[in-house]
This record gives C-alpha cells, structure tokens and sequence, in this order.
C-alpha cells in the first residue's frame, strides 16, 4: 500500500504564471523540487475541494511531459485527489483538456506546455492550471498559486506509486486506506466526437472528396506538436485526406528542433509547400493545439484579426451556432478591430478583453459571448474555453464548403463589404530586459504629457493626429506596444500596428502600414532601447 511522505524544501523566486501559466527553460524546471513545489502550490490553491476531486492531466508532448505528469500522480495521490483523468503518453491538446473538463465536471486540470515556444532539453516547458469551466485560471487563482510558491515550506507525495500511463485503462491504488484511481485515456476520443456534434463532418467530407466535382486540396500542418494524433484521426480517417495531405504529425519532444508557432515565418515550410503545390488550403498549429494559422491558394495569408471577422459574419454555416443560436463577439486589445465592424452590422455585442484567453472565460460562463480571438493566432468560440487551433480550421472549411468560395475569394468579398484593417505585428525576441522596462516607461510618459493628444506624426506623406492613449489616431489607426508575458527569458517586445481603409483594401499590409511603423518606432525610440535594427518575426 503506497504511503504518504512529507518533504521538506524552500522556495523558489519567481514561480509567477504569465499570460498562460509558469513558463521557464527546462533546466530551471528540473532543480530540485522546483516542479514539485510548483504542482503543491496549485493544489493549495484548490485546498477547500481537492480531497474527493478529479483533475485531468496532460500536455503536448514536449521533453519533460511524462516525468512532470508522474510527479503529478504521485503528489495527487498523497493529498487526497480521488481520480486523474490522464492523457495516455501524457498527451493532450489544451483545448482537449477543456473539452474533458466540462464534459466530465472536474475541478479542473493541470495543462503541461510552453505553447508556441521550442521544446527540448535547452528550450522550454511550462505548467498551466484550468479551472472547472475548462478555462485557464483567472489572475485571482493565478496570484493565490504564486503567493503560496514564496511561502512554500513541504510538499505531500507519495513515491511508491507505480502508474504506466502509455496503456488505456483504469488504475487503481489504495493511498493510506484512501482509494486513488488514474485513468489513462484516449488523448483524442473525446475530443474528436466533440467536434463531430459541433461541425457537418460529411458536408467537410465531401468538399475535401470533390463529391461536387474537383476535389479541394487541404495540407494540414501539425508542426510536430500535439494536433499531429488529432489531425490524423479527423483528417484522414474522417473526412477522407489521404497522408499527403497532413504533415509533421508526430509529436517531437523536441518538435524537431523546429519552433512549433503556426505564422509565416516559423511555419515557412508549409507556405512554401502551398505556395509551391495544388493546394486550396493551408493549416498550421502549434506545440499545445491551441493556435491556428490559415492559408489559402498560392498561400495566401488571412491574418488571424481578418481571420476571426470572417468567421464572426459566417457562422451560422455550422450546426453548433445553429442550434445554440449567436451571442456576442470579443477580441484581445491589440487584435485589430476587423470583427468590430462585422459585430456592429450583424447587432451582436462586442468586447475588447486585455491580452490572454483567461478574460474571455467570464463572458462566455455568463452566456454573452460565443466567438473571440487574438491577433496572435488565436481563434475559439463558447464551445470550450481555450482557443482551438484545429476547430478554426474545422470552421474555416465549414464556410469553404457552404459559400463554395476560394479562402482569397471570401476575404476580397469580405473587405468590398466592410473594408479593411490592415494589420502587422513586429516581435524583438529576448532582449534585454532593463531597457525594455525604461521604453515602456519612457512611452508612457510621453503619452501623458500634455499636448501628446493633439500631437502630429509624419512619415512620408502620411500625418497621424493622436487622438488618445494605446495610441489611437483620429482615423481609428492605432498603435499599441506591450512587454510579452509567455517569454521564458530575458524581454520579447510587440508592436501592433492596425490602421483601416474602407475603399483601398486590396493593398500590401507591409507598404500600407509602413508610415505608421515608422511613427511608432520613432515615437518609443524602439531602436536604441532594444538595440535592435529589425524585428524577429512580422507578422
Ligand atoms: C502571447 C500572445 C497572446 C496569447 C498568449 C498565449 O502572449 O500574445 O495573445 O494569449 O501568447 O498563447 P504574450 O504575453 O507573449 O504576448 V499560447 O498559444 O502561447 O498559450
Ligand atoms: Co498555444
């Protein structure tokens, strides 16, 4: 009979979750007791229900998943956690951990991903905590989690327990007269049924097939994360894409050395492939399962902002919101307001939520909002409570198939009717910190200055006339520069840059917004704090 042992150990500093959970280099993780504290902590934080409760447990697969879930077997057992609903390998996608979450009523689940960031040895890992409606937790429980890690003095465990999680089935072990059980499961049954109720799957069939006559051409990129199972089972075994259709659906621990974030610069070789191939339809994911990026022939790029726009105006071409009927839309702060304008025609509620999916959870728990997304390729709707890389692709084919348009062809449609908003983000990937801090600073003094607003900024023959902060110009156009908060170290600066046309929408996003790149690199001196001529990553 497995016993309980309490550990002494001390804390470590900065076990602070950012945007989406603790995220740090698997080194760091690996010390000793870092993760076990990390993983008491989020149970302390639970501490008036975790005796008697389920939890589920997986992640994307990357180095370190399996060890840190055995960590979490054994320390779930030895405080009082009835049931752990387990992927099988460790894997699951996050927005299959919040589909399990709400389909079998767990107080919530402990998501094991770095996301978007590389994997392996020398690269990242990351812990995240759901809560009982499948969302990440609220910065509320998120601020509890890291008190509790400053403070930590023992942790619980119990190391005699022997659970393989590589076979489907129940286990079950009697914890000091206590009976614990872990159940392996499917990492993708729940899920793929899920989306079967949500989506016409033979109306997709038939459109992939080319029942009505050319057959469309998806490829299908799992980038080596999570989705690669996902993907394989929905694809090819039901919607009729053959295996050339998918590509890099393994899991890697380490995503084969490549960076799992579906944009056009780290998901080159599928651009290239559609680019270059007889392709209708691109789709990239990333490590977790959570982003998507979509493309369409000769890969023609939708931004994730016109992305969500289009779905907003389309969505009653899937049965879900058929049945469930429409509520209101949302976006992050810096996604560009494309979908505004489609809230507004249709009469539907729109909110503008700060960056990170855990404030969207709110209004959808609350019944007002059923489809948001981020600029940063993220897309999801009420169904779950993550963002789901695999159900926009899934709904982009729904609108495909219903409209029997090109993706180019929905999108020129959608621009002559609600113009365009151009939009770009640059990223400086770790830099130094300090300095970074002082920009920000240093900005946001300029921005309260009397006689900012009002303010003219001229790059060519372009003139903005600042308007207010975050920095929006008297034509909508705006600006707005944070600090990311999913970076493992050092500090990664965004710029987003988002100005609207009404008639000239068939333009170059890069030509077009240039002027206003320029007013903002010159008005936060971008340069000189981060030392940086040129971004990592446009987008
Ligand atoms: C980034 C994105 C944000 C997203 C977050 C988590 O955060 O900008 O929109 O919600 O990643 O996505 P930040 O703080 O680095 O800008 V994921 O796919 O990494 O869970
Ligand atoms: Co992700």
């Amino acid at each position: 009979m497995p016993g309980v042992v309490t550990v002494n150990t001390t804390a470590y500093e900065g076990q602070k979750p950012g945007t989406s959970g603790l995220r740090k280099k698997v080194k760091v993780f690996i010390q000793e007791n870092y993760t076990e504290n990390f993983i008491q902590s989020i149970l302390d934080a639970n501490k008036n229900a975790i005796v008697g409760s389920t939890l589920v447990v997986g992640g994307d697969g990357r180095y370190l998943v399996k060890e840190v879930v055995d960590k979490i077997i054994k320390i779930s057992a030895a405080n009082g956690v009835a049931k752990l609903l387990v992927g099988q390998n460790g894997i699951l996608s996050t927005p299959a951990v919040s589909c399990i979450i709400r389909k079998y009523k767990t107080l919530g689940g402990i998501v094991l991903t770095a996301s978007h960031n590389p994997g392996g040895i020398d690269n990242d890992f990351g812990i995240k905590f759901n809560c009982s409606n499948g969302g990440p937790a609220p910065d509320g429980t998120t601020n509890e989690i890291y008190k509790l890690t400053t403070a930590i003095t023992q942790y619980k465990i119990s190391p005699d327990i022997v659970c393989p999680i590589d076979k489907i089935g129940v286990q079950q072990f009697d914890v000091e007269g206590r009976q614990f059980t872990v159940e392996i499961m499917d990492s993708v049954k729940d899920y793929v049924e899920y989306m079967q109720e949500i989506f016409d799957f033979p109306k997709i069939k038939a459109l992939i097939q080319g029942s009505s006559g050319k057959p469309f051409n998806v490829l299908i990129d799992s980038m080596n994360g999570v989705t690669g199972p996902y993907v394989k089972r929905i694809f090819v075994d039901e919607l009729g894409a053959s295996d050339k259709n998918v590509r890099r659906v393994i899991p890697l621990e380490d995503f084969g050395g490549a960076h799992p974030d579906p944009n056009l610069t780290y998901a080159a070789e599928l651009v290239e492939a559609v680019k270059n191939g007889d392709y209708d339809f691109g789709a990239a994911f990333d490590g977790d399962g959570d982003r998507n990026m979509i493309i369409g022939r000769g890969a023609f790029f939708v931004t994730p902002s016109d992305s969500l726009a289009v779905l907003a105006s389309h969505l009653q071409c899937i049965p879900y919101f058929q049945g469930a009927g429409v509520r209101g839309f949302a976006r992050s702060m810096p996604t560009a307001a494309a979908v505004d304008r489609v809230a507004a025609r249709l009469g539907h509620e729109i909110f503008e939520v700060p960056t990170g999916w855990k404030y969207f959870g709110n209004l959808m728990d609350a019944g007002r909002l059923s489809l948001c997304g981020e600029e940063s390729f993220g897309t999801g709707s009420d169904h779950v409570r993550e963002k789901d890389g695999l159900w926009a692709a899934l709904a982009w084919l729904s609108i495909l198939a219903a409209t029997s348009l090109s993706v180019e062809g929905i999108l020129q449609k959608h621009w002559a009717q609600f113009g365009r908003n151009y939009f770009t983000r640059y990223d400086y990937e770790e830099c130094a910190s300090d300095p970074c801090n002082e920009m920000m600073q240093a900005l946001e003094k300029k921005m309260t200055e009397a006689g900012f607003v009002g303010s003219k900024h001229s790059s060519g023959d372009k003139t903005y006339v600042v308007k207010g902060l975050r920095i929006i110009f008297e034509d909508g156009s705006r600006i707005v520069l944070r600090l990311s908060g999913t970076g493992s170290s050092g500090a990664t600066v965004r710029l987003y840059i988002d100005s609207y046309e009404a008639k000239n929408v068939l333009g170059d996003a890069q030509v077009m917004l240039k002027p206003l790149i320029d007013v903002a690199l010159k008005l936060s001196d971008l340069k000189r704090y981060t030392g940086r001529d040129a971004p990592t990553v446009i987008t």
